[in-house]
């Protein structure tokens, strides 16, 4: 661990998000939210009941030694159908939270939205009309008017690229909509719904204000000119199509064909200053050209050759040197976070998580040096949780959560982590 040294001052934390941890999914007048329905199946979902058990679970950050606490506000919490005046009791839970929070001397960072749309506006159109950007500016306000003193940097958006892929196009989340190409209007309304938000805070006192875009390079599965065109072509839906109308304000030209009539007189909205470039990273991304009678201009492909994790995802550091450095390369981009980071193996005892954190904290390491201005990484994520379409599978906690009994155990890599922040 002697190799790894960054500034004084960089941002060491964890994330986590309100369905994946929370449960009490009906207390205090929380109200439905499109996971509800997509689990309902399985009934009320549990997860860590950190609802409950959030005082533990800030002891164990404080133990942690963490400076940043990455959380998520639940819609449906504090708007049970997504519209007028807050819900008292959901406001105090966050009350109570981020109090505890900062009484422990770390900075809370807010996410405003991990993918917990409340069910009514979902039955209205969800993210594939506009009216629910404009709700959710509305929202946003209200957690600014409410918690600005004490949150300093907000993400109105985790991943829109995944709610708009997994929930929209494939339905492997929630909503569970098979659209294909046809789900892209869901990525317009929700930049527009980042645009807005981040007007909202503004005008709410909010100091700094990022993004969480999930990120992975893109490798053609051959250096044949139909397999680079199909990547190519994947790159602008999976990275540029979320980074370019909030950085630059315009889309891909790949992209343009899907979106909705008169999106450009969106895009000042959509393209607010911001103070950081939150990006979560976890593998990279096989493409190749499309085989007879697929409707897209891609195939995916897996990655081969690399350890793997109990997702299933490859274990690829030097992916993850790739993307920082090309990003810094082709984009003028604020200040970055490594806002989600992490990997999923089973056990307290977690040696191939110390080793996942370790290779890919080298090779941001190596991307800072090359010039990328990176200010802090989060670990994705403190608890085992909830793994959305995987349900309690995947462990990508520091912290192993036994669900039976909620007894929180920390693993190997807590204290690995704890030393590293510590120094
Ligand atoms: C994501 C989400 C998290 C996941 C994590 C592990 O990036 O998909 O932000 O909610 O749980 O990434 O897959």
């Amino acid at each position: 661990m002697e190799s790894l040294s960054f500034p004084p001052d960089f941002l060491w934390g964890v994330s986590t998000s309100a369905f994946q941890i929370e449960g009490a999914n009906d207390a205090d007048g929380r109200g439905t939210s499109i996971w509800d329905t997509f689990t309902s199946a399985q009934g009320k979902i549990v997860a860590d009941d950190h609802y409950h058990r959030y005082s533990e679970d800030v002891a164990l950050l404080a133990d942690l030694g963490v400076g940043g606490y990455r959380m998520s506000f639940s819609w449906p919490r504090i708007q049970p159908n997504g519209v007028a005046a807050p819900n008292s009791r959901g406001l105090d839970f966050y009350d109570r939270l981020l109090d505890e929070v900062c009484a422990a001397g770390i900075a809370p960072v807010g996410t405003i939205y991990h993918w917990d749309t409340p069910q009514p506006l979902e039955d209205a159109g969800g993210w594939l009309v506009r009216d629910t950007a404009e709700r959710f500016a509305e929202y946003a306000k209200i957690l600014g008017e409410h918690f600005a003193d004490r949150v300093k940097m907000w993400i109105p958006l985790n991943e829109p690229m995944v709610m708009s892929i997994y929930g929209y196009a494939i339905g492997e989340y929630a909503p569970g909509k098979t659209l294909l190409l046809d789900a892209l209007p869901t990525a317009h309304f929700q930049h527009l719904a980042h645009g807005l938000a981040v007007q909202a805070l503004r005008s709410a006192g909010a100091e700094r204000i990022g993004t969480a875009n999930h990120h992975s390079p893109i490798w053609p599965a051959s250096p044949a000119e139909a397999d680079r065109a199909a990547a190519d072509w994947l790159d602008a839906l999976l990275n540029r199509a979320y980074l370019e109308p909030v950085v630059l304000g315009s889309y891909p030209e790949e992209i343009v064909p899907y979106l909705p009539a008169g999106f450009e007189a969106d895009l000042p909205d959509i393209a607010q200053p911001l103070d950081f470039y939150g990006i979560n990273y976890y593998e990279p991304q096989g493409a190749a050209a499309p085989g007879e009678g697929n409707p897209l201009p891609f195939e995916l492909r897996p990655i081969d050759g690399f350890p793997r994790t109990t997702n299933d995802s490859p274990v690829v550091p030097d992916a993850f040197r790739e993307l920082l450095v090309d990003l810094h390369t082709r984009y003028e981009l604020p200040p970055v976070y490594i806002t989600e980071n992490g990997c999923s193996y089973d056990g307290v005892h977690d040696p191939e998580r110390i080793e996942f954190l370790s290779g890919h904290l080298a090779a941001l390491r190596q991307a800072m040096d090359a010039g990328v201005d990176v200010r802090g990484y989060f670990v994705w994520s403190l608890l085992d949780n909830f793994e959305w379409s995987k349900g309690y599978g995947p462990r990508f906690g520091l912290v192993h959560v036994d669900y039976e009994t909620q007894r929180r155990t920390r693993k190997d890599s807590f204290d690995w982590y704890r030393k590293l922040v510590s120094r």
